[in-house]
């Protein structure tokens, strides 16, 4: 297949692009490098040494002999090059992980609230809109996020995407409908996925996109098979207050000595997907596609669920670190239980890679291993989700 990746110089997109260059597809990336702007305006760096990714997809080919395509392109601000581009290159699918990612960059401030709505939202619908006018028959695979569930306790599963509902007809009897599973986004990055979610509603069902949405938990780990094969092709990770995420942070902290950050009690129940398997998903999605006519196509995809305080204690209890419990930056419910249904992908042969002490240890080695390129400044989570948090916060940091 031709595949375009749009986002493909970020942390999924990046190893996703190998992995499947890697299987014989023709890929594309398309890219703001936008990414690598926001480490440049926070002043931060990714703990892992990253080269460019014209360098990273010259490694490629002098590694595998194969060649992975890279185009400059924004697809939130340059409408007419991207049609032109789908026009020109008629790719067999799309793979959407063009979005700002990060839940307390969305809510440092205004801007960033402003930035990450027109930038995520953008990029999804003018992608939409692209495709209906070049009438390409691509299949679209988006990187949504669990995060557009919300995290109340319901006492029952979360199914994948679609929530069967039952009302009573004006003529009194009862009627069932299948709906999108209501969304209740818990920042403003997650508030845009579940924005995306309404825009491919519409698509699929005006114009016969045919359309994956992959709502997937976080990400731990950094490494897959394909970024093993030489240290220039090596993934970025995020150690930062902004866009680390929990596990990794923890993972980190612990090879510096610094004590594990639990925000609140750290009651939070949250699922959680190794990158390898995140790869494996996007892999599989592409090969199950919905016919055209059909709806969505929704997966979970995640492969355990873990409480942030137990994942704490898991790490102190291999590496030794401390744990400090700190007043809880985010407005968010301070414990809550998490079940989600996930048969899709196990059904469609996925076996995952749950937590073990093995790949922990490796993450933590690859920390120790680049200790001298982390700034402690920047570790501390401090983007408040309200002003009130952000005084309380100062108050008692
Ligand atoms: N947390 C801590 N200490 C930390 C960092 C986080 O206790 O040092 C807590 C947070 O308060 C939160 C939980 O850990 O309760 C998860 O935070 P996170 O930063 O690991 O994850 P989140 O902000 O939800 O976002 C990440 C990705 C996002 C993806 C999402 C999947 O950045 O792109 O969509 O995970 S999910 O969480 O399932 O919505």
């Amino acid at each position: 297949m031709r595949i375009a990746i749009m986002g493909g110089d970020g942390f999924v997109g990046w190893p996703t692009t190998l992995h499947l260059s890697n299987r014989g597809h023709e890929v594309h990336i398309l890219d703001n490098l936008s990414r690598r702007w926001i480490d440049t305006e926070l002043g931060v760096q990714s703990l892992t040494p990253m080269d460019s990714i014209q360098e990273r997809c010259r490694i490629w080919h002098e590694v595998t002999g194969r060649r992975i395509h890279f185009h400059l392109l924004d697809l939130a601000k340059e409408y007419e090059r991207l049609k032109a581009w789908l026009a020109e290159y008629r790719p067999d699918a799309i793979i959407h992980f063009a979005e700002q990612r990060a839940a307390p960059y969305s809510m440092k401030s205004d801007r960033h609230k402003v930035y990450t709505v027109n930038n995520n939202v953008n990029a999804t619908h003018n992608l939409l809109a692209a495709m209906v006018e070049t009438e390409i028959d691509a299949h679209l695979v988006h990187l949504g996020t669990m995060g557009v569930y919300g995290y109340g306790t319901v006492g029952a599963a979360i199914p994948e995407g679609y929530l069967e509902v039952q009302i009573d007809t004006l003529e009194g009897g009862p009627a069932r409908q299948e709906i999108l599973y209501p969304t209740r986004p818990g920042s403003v990055y997650h508030m845009t996925k579940s924005l995306d979610q309404i825009l491919f509603q519409f698509y699929a069902q005006n114009d016969g996109l045919r359309i994956t949405d992959l709502h997937q938990g976080i990400v731990w780990g950094t490494h897959t098979a394909e970024t093993r094969l030489h240290v220039q092709l090596i993934n970025r990770f995020d150690y930062d207050g902004d866009y680390g995420t929990v596990l990794n942070r923890f993972l980190i902290q612990a090879a510096i000595g610094y004590p594990l950050t639990v925000h609140g009690t750290g009651g939070q129940t949250r699922a959680f997907i190794h990158i390898q398997d995140s790869v494996r998903c996007i892999e599989l999605a592409l090969s199950d596609p919905p016919a055209r006519g059909e709806r969505v196509k929704i997966f979970n995809q995640m492969t355990e669920t873990h409480r942030v305080r137990d994942l704490a204690h898991m790490v102190a209890d291999m590496t030794g670190a401390e744990i400090a419990y700190l007043p809880n930056p985010r407005k968010e419910a301070d414990e809550n239980e998490l079940v989600v249904e996930n048969e899709k992908f196990l059904a469609l042969g996925l076996e995952p890679i749950t937590l073990s002490q093995g790949l922990m240890e490796e993450i933590v080695d690859v920390a120790r291993k680049y200790a001298h390129r982390i700034d402690r400044k920047r570790v501390p989570a401090v983007s408040a989700w309200t002003k009130e948090i952000a005084q309380r916060v100062e108050r008692d940091p």
